[in-house]
């Protein structure tokens, strides 16, 4: 985005000092060594090949979702309070999902920046990965359209999360655990992520499990189109409707 990282201003309040940008060249935020397990990769798809998952986005109904976005779902159903999965209308995934999925691979196969640990951390993630769950979700600025801060349900979904961003550039925000007592005082820590139109994120670790993440309403500009690929729990993989799960994700639709 051409615009600094600029924080809204009830984020800041409740994290005054303690905002860091994230770097990509470096796979980290730099005045934040204790941020891990984001990668992000610039560029990853062409001007040609983000038109063309568009045009094929277009051609499917959205339906409305939370926080004035729209989103299309391919993958079972969850009642996250219940931990019930329904697999009964998930027919299979768009044949894009293993495409993005294998240029992901293919961006971290190529990476050596950043710390070692953090990258032997998202290969272990992505060796435990087969996309089963494909989110597209539309942000429109006019409608405020926001994604509220949240940690991806863990036992529906697997560790490593992948986001495509497609139209528009944007903002991903983390933000950290509430500070131990060895931390007083300094509220929580916000990490500014950008994610550029055509790049692809992969979330595991720290980022994944301890950290929060939002795109905030005032980081939507025009039209965003995003897709997010995920992948059913280990524990969820091994019953019967799991095994179901592996099987339809494999059919295109
Ligand atoms: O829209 C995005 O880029 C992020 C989506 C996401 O992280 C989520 O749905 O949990």
């Amino acid at each position: 985005m051409d615009e600094p990282l600029v924080l809204p201003e009830w984020l800041l309040a409740r994290s005054p000092r303690r905002t860091f940008a994230f770097d990509p060249a470096s796979q980290c935020a730099p005045g934040l060594p204790a941020f891990s397990g984001l990668r992000v990769y610039t560029g990853a798809l062409s001007e040609a090949e983000a038109a063309e998952l568009l045009i094929e986005i277009e051609r499917r109904p959205f339906l409305p979702s939370q926080s004035g976005k729209q989103k299309q779902h391919f993958g079972p159903r969850f009642n996250f309070v219940r931990r019930r999965m329904n697999v009964d209308r998930f027919a299979g995934l768009p044949a894009s999902a293993h495409r993005l999925e294998s240029r992901l691979r293919a961006c971290v196969a190529r990476d050596r920046a950043g710390d070692p640990a953090d990258l032997a951390r998202c290969r272990a993630a992505l060796a435990d990965y087969a996309t089963t769950d494909v989110f597209v979700l539309r942000y429109v600025e006019s409608e405020r359209s926001n994604l509220d801060f949240h940690v991806d349900d863990l036992h529906a979904y697997g560790e490593a999360i992948l986001d495509v961003s497609l139209d528009s550039d944007s903002i991903l925000s983390f933000l950290g655990p509430e500070p131990g007592p060895a931390d007083p005082g300094d509220g929580r820590a916000c990490v500014r992520v950008p994610l550029p139109a055509r790049s692809i994120a992969v979330v595991y670790g720290a980022a994944r499990f301890a950290w929060q993440h939002a795109i905030l309403a005032s980081d939507v500009r025009g039209i965003r189109t995003s897709i997010t690929l995920r992948t059913l729990a280990p524990a969820l993989r091994e019953t019967p409707a799991g095994q179901q799960v592996l099987a339809r994700a494999a059919q295109h639709v």
